[in-house]
């Protein structure tokens, strides 16, 4: 066996994209059932969440905010998240705006007896430091709108300038403004506290050395995030957030924070991109961190933050990159993340994937990235209604093989039939413990043979000729 050291390919023609959802009206997010590998959560930005069971929109809707909210521009339903403990809490939390446009978190439960449904009596909207149950928005734009749970199990809120343009008010930079903000919250509070959070003790504000903020700011200087996501610390990702930016008249951006690095500040509106922007009042605190990748009008308008792919289906040299859409443009890039050893970021090889996954035709305007149960891509196309997976292009890679296990005393040898799809010429060999792939052997034959501890599992990729991987086999774990 050989051992395979950085395997170059062409990343491009190996993806393509299979519409997995059709049915929805203008989808915002999409949230995979941790209880129900079949069930797909879908927020419509009407006001409506609705379900795919394996793949089909189920008719009657399992929430239906409409006569609660405004809609239309940038604002409606904007954003859905469930709790870390959901399968025994039964927790979800919205983001909307209400019907005077303002910013609404709400947190609500679903039926302990009809486990699709949600109760819509359960409704509890979170009461922020100026005693309100909302965020007061000024104008109608830049509600930011995203909710995600951290690996630390609080609630990340992302929230735009306020609107206008320029962020007249100047609020990204205020710390007694919780507008153009980043929050972090503690949402796991009994149904019966009065707020529905506690501010972690952590939160990097709290401090009375820091400076003067609300403490429920985790970071500072936004204008628009639209979509953040962390690196799937599940399937060998390292935890960080990476936050789309929405820009104003030049650059979109993405920020990279490692893991638990909050009290930063993203720098609008003294920047936008890396370019300055505004600089008449100083900001609230130095230094500005600047993104780890922007681009101009010729890509887009308009930024979807994505995910940090990890799942197993693409090829591996796709594992760890960054990948993203314009809104406007209706274009898919990725980026390669490069890390040091502080845990930032440098991003570079951008590539495009556009074409390969359909074009416009398929992926519309680009709204927002969710993974499937097995961690691999989707992504929603805002005005078709459809949800987008992201999958091997068969064409030109290799299927999975099927393969076959024999083991005898820590030693397994495993045999596999040529897949079907593109020509296999070669197959991978990984071993994978809790989760990552820590080993990769390559070979021609269809057999192999090697020692393996306990806890230990085993997969086959096929090749193709171009040395563009397939996904890999059902794993084989040592008994
Ligand atoms: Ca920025």
């Amino acid at each position: 066996m050989i051992v395979v050291t950085g395997l170059g390919s062409p990343l491009m023609a190996q993806l393509r994209g299979d519409t997995l959802v059709r049915g929805l009206r203008n989808p915002i997010a999409i949230v995979a059932d941790p209880t129900d590998e079949a069930i797909l959560f879908i927020a419509e930005q009407g006001g409506l969440i609705r379900i795919a069971r394996d793949g089909v929109v189920l008719d009657e809707p399992i929430l239906d905010l409409r006569a609660d909210i405004s809609t239309g521009g940038e604002r409606g339903l904007l954003g859905l998240a469930l709790a870390p403990d959901y399968a025994e809490s039964r927790r979800l939390f919205v983001n909307f705006t209400n019907r005077e446009g303002h910013t609404v978190i709400a947190r609500f439960t679903r039926y302990p007896d009809r486990p699709l449904w949600i109760d819509p009596a359960s409704r509890f909207d979170l009461q922020w430091p100026d005693g309100s149950r909302h965020i007061a928005q000024p104008f109608t734009n830049h509600n930011g709108g995203h909710l995600a749970f951290g690996p630390d199990g609080y609630l990340y809120i992302g929230l735009g300038d306020g609107g206008s343009g320029g962020d007249p008010m100047n609020l990204a930079q205020r710390g007694d403004a919780l507008l153009g903000k980043m929050l972090r919250i503690d949402a796991s509070v009994p149904d019966d506290d009065p707020r529905g959070y506690r501010v972690p003790a952590d939160n990097p504000f709290v401090n009375a050395a820091s400076p003067p903020a609300l403490a429920e700011i985790w970071a500072f200087g936004l204008r628009n995030p639209w979509r953040y996501s962390f690196d799937d610390w599940t399937r060998g990702g390292t935890s960080a957030l990476v936050i789309a930016d929405v820009g104003q008249n030049a650059r979109e951006e993405i920020n990279f924070e490692p893991a638990g690095r909050g009290g930063r500040n993203y720098g609008w509106r003294l920047r936008e991109g890396r370019l300055p922007y505004d600089d008449r009042t100083a900001p609230a605190f130095v230094p500005l961190t600047d993104p780890i990748h922007d681009y101009g009008r010729s890509q887009g308008g308009s930024v979807t933050g994505g995910i940090i792919y990890r799942g197993a289906a693409l090829d591996p040299t796709l594992h760890g990159r960054y990948f993203f859409a314009d809104f406007i443009s209706g274009r898919v890039f990725s980026l390669g993340l490069h890390l040091d050893p502080a845990g930032e970021a440098a991003a570079d090889d951008e590539r495009e994937h556009t074409q390969s996954l359909g074009a416009r035709d398929a992926l519309g305007m680009v709204s927002t990235f969710g993974q499937d149960h097995t961690g691999e891509m989707l992504l929603a196309n805002y005005s078709a209604g459809t949800v987008v997976r992201v999958a091997p292009d068969f064409e030109v890679v290799p299927m999975a093989p099927a393969i076959t296990a024999a083991n005898d005393e820590g030693r397994v040898s495993l045999t596999w039939a040529r897949p079907g799809g593109a020509e296999a010429v070669a197959y991978a060999i990984e071993r994978v413990r809790q989760g990552t792939v820590v080993e990769r052997w390559r070979t021609e034959r269809p057999e192999a043979a090697l020692d393996w501890q306990p806890g230990d599992c085993v997969r086959v990729r096929a090749e193709s000729a171009q040395g563009w991987s397939g996904p890999p086999s059902a794993p084989v774990c040592r008994p």
